[in-house]
């Protein structure tokens, strides 16, 4: 039987999805996505999931998508935009949407979509050895996966440039030092790391994480009027979660608050 393209696991309050098709750098095929979304769903559905990590199998995170599925015969054109409609597009939204932090363990190289959706991620953590490449130039595509959206909100216009239309690849290293991701961690420690930042995750206040990531998605594109309005309104729905009552008495009787999580 052929191996399977995703790997799910439920841990205590989280959820691990490994990215399972080492011998092609866990490159997306139809079979991958498919098993992607049903484990998002399942994972969103599971109330006792606060946080979810995201890891690729082998040396590779994510090397965007198979390109053996997308070889053009001689005289014959691909028509592409379809993928994204169907699977890229609804993949980060999810990752945005979901009413918790996704966290991204970047083992090794993230090429193509590989790379934005890693960058669709709440938090980005990778390995010393692994690398960021915005390959499509490469291969005259255009970033899709919401590259072009995320990476001048990362690192600015000039860089964003730069990573796009020279595809080379970007260190861990310089990735953190850029503000591409939240941290470089040695490549030994990077499952323990990113398993300690979701067990933090499944012991906090999950409804206002969630909260958090609205108001955050929605400061990209909002003015500063629009936010300070929804800055408000989603004030009012955190002060009315049982964790914010619990974490204002833990904190007056100077106790380690013990939140409910998304109940
Ligand atoms: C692969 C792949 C791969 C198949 C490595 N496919 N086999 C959306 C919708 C529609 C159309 C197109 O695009 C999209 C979005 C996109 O993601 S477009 C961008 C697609 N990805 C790329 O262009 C990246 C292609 N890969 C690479 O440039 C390199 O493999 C990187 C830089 C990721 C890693 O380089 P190396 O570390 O030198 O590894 P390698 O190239 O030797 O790869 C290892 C194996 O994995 C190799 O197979 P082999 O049988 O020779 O051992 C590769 O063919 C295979 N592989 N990426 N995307």
């Amino acid at each position: 039987m052929a191996e399977q393209p995703i790997l799910a696991e439920k841990r205590d309050g989280y959820r691990v999805i490994t990215l399972n098709r080492p011998e092609r750098l866990n490159a997306f095929n139809e079979a991958m996505h498919e098993a992607l979304r049903t484990a998002l769903a399942d994972a969103e559905a599971d109330e006792s999931c606060r946080a979810l990590l995201i890891t690729g199998a082998g040396r590779g995170f994510c090397a965007g998508q198979d390109l053996n599925d997308r070889l053009a015969k001689p005289g014959e054109t691909i028509v592409l935009g379809g993928t994204q409609e169907q699977y890229y597009n609804p993949l980060v939204r999810k990752l945005r949407a979901l009413p918790f932090p996704v966290v991204a363990a970047v083992n090794g190289v993230a090429a193509g979509a590989g790379c934005n959706i890693a960058l669709a991620c709440d938090i980005v953590i990778a390995g010393k050895s692994a690398s960021f490449v915005q390959s499509f130039a490469r291969i005259g595509l255009v970033p899709d996966s919401g590259g072009t959206w995320h990476l001048p909100r990362l690192v600015g216009d000039a860089r964003a440039r730069g990573l796009a239309l020279l595809a080379e690849p970007l260190s861990a290293e310089k990735a953190e030092a850029w503000g591409l991701i939240w941290q470089c961690v040695d490549d030994a420690s990077l499952v323990a790391e990113a398993q300690e930042l979701c067990k933090h995750f499944a012991a906090a206040p999950t409804q206002g994480l969630a909260l958090i990531k609205r108001a955050l998605n929605a400061s990209a594109t909002n003015t500063l009027d629009a936010q300070l309005d929804l800055e408000r309104d989603l004030q009012r729905q955190a002060g009315a979660t049982p964790d914010y009552a619990e974490g204002v008495r833990a904190f007056m009787e100077k106790r380690k608050p013990n939140f409910n999580g998304r109940k």
